[in-house]
């Protein structure tokens, strides 16, 4: 996709809207120019959201933002659906959603292709549509606007520390893919990819997890059956519920995750950053799952038909055991 990032004005907005939906969770999502409701009388304004499903921490705290954000008291009757991870069970939701007629479209899209024939049949139908997280390889004319995190500079973050910490030596390393043809997934590999080129850290073995944590896990317990615990220095998983799933994994099989075997995961969500601060996990990147409040925003500014930018990018940080022990009590998710 095309990538223009935002005016650090602008991403200081979003910023400051993201910590707002962490400590009340019930701010009507930073536009006030909007009335609650397309006509602008005061009704609610009925948005369709395509959730992918509820395969990890991050897809919990993101669903919890979105349900918050889009709330009668901000002005929104929300039809929710959530597609446990099946792109067509999605777009059959979408298109539930226009026969519907609601006013808008929210979709977190599960994969990047093969949206093109319903984004068409919604702007046929002249139902603008947002994205939230994913992103789509469908031509950008076909939705108002996206909202995420850039995804591929998570990978490159992941894979600079890896670099810098591991890959002056001959280091191993197994990778737990996310769902394969996802936007995460494949942006965080090739950033990752380009950060390591040139270390000494090889790729010896890559398996889609799914980003949850049973899936994480079997496919450990393939690598650790396959290459032996000393034979795997470093896990990149990308998401923490699959780093989770490992470090199950590498226990159940007698070694010491974040000893034995290095892990990197990205979301720092709570459970990831517990086993960071633990010593299980070596280094998150976080993946900000708290946009709600942007994507009501963006909904709200397109039906009024405000001018809105194509991308809308949020910051993320990175945490290694000591930086996460300072804020993992203050953290919102
Ligand atoms: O990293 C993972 C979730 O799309 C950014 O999806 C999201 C990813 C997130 O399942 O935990």
């Amino acid at each position: 996709m095309k990538k223009s990032f935002l005016s650090t004005i602008a991403l200081a907005g979003a910023a400051a809207l993201a910590l707002t939906a962490c400590s009340s969770g019930s701010d009507d999502g930073g536009d006030s120019s909007a009335d609650p409701g397309s006509g602008g009388d005061g009704e609610l304004i009925t948005v369709g959201f395509a959730q992918t499903g509820a395969e990890s921490g991050w897809r919990a705290a993101n669903t919890e933002s979105m349900e918050t954000a889009f709330s009668e008291e901000n002005g929104f009757e929300l039809v929710f659906n959530a597609a446990d991870n099946d792109p067509a069970a999605q777009i059959s939701a979408v298109r539930g959603f226009i026969n519907q007629g609601v006013d808008a479209i929210v979709i977190a899209p599960v994969v990047e292709d093969g949206w093109d024939d319903v984004l068409q049949e919604a702007a046929d139908a002249g139902i603008p549509v947002i994205l939230e997280d994913r992103t789509v390889s469908a031509s950008d004319d076909l939705y108002a606007t996206w909202v995420g995190l850039d995804f591929e500079e998570e990978g490159r973050m992941a894979g600079a520390w890896a670099a810098e910490q591991y890959g002056g030596e001959p280091t191993n390393m197994v990778v737990l893919e996310g769902t394969t043809g996802s936007a995460p997934a494949n942006d965080r590999a090739a950033g990752f990819s380009a950060a390591i080129e040139g270390t000494q850290i090889e790729t010896i073995a890559s398996q889609t997890g799914d980003f949850t944590r049973d899936g994480g896990k079997s496919v450990m317990e393939g690598y650790i059956a396959q290459y032996g615990i000393e034979g795997i220095d470093l896990v990149f998983a990308h998401n923490d519920d699959m780093g989770l799933g490992a470090i199950e994994a590498i226990e159940a099989a007698g070694g010491v995750p974040g000893e034995d075997i290095k892990i990197i995961t990205i979301d720092a969500v709570k459970d990831g950053m517990q086993a960071l601060v633990d010593g299980k996990i070596n280094y998150i990147v976080e993946c900000n799952p708290l946009l709600g409040d942007l994507a009501a925003g963006l909904v709200k500014d397109v039906l009024a038909g405000n001018e809105v930018e194509k991308t809308v990018y949020v910051e993320d940080q990175a945490f290694d055991q000591a930086a996460a022990a300072e804020v993992i009590d203050s953290r919102a998710y």
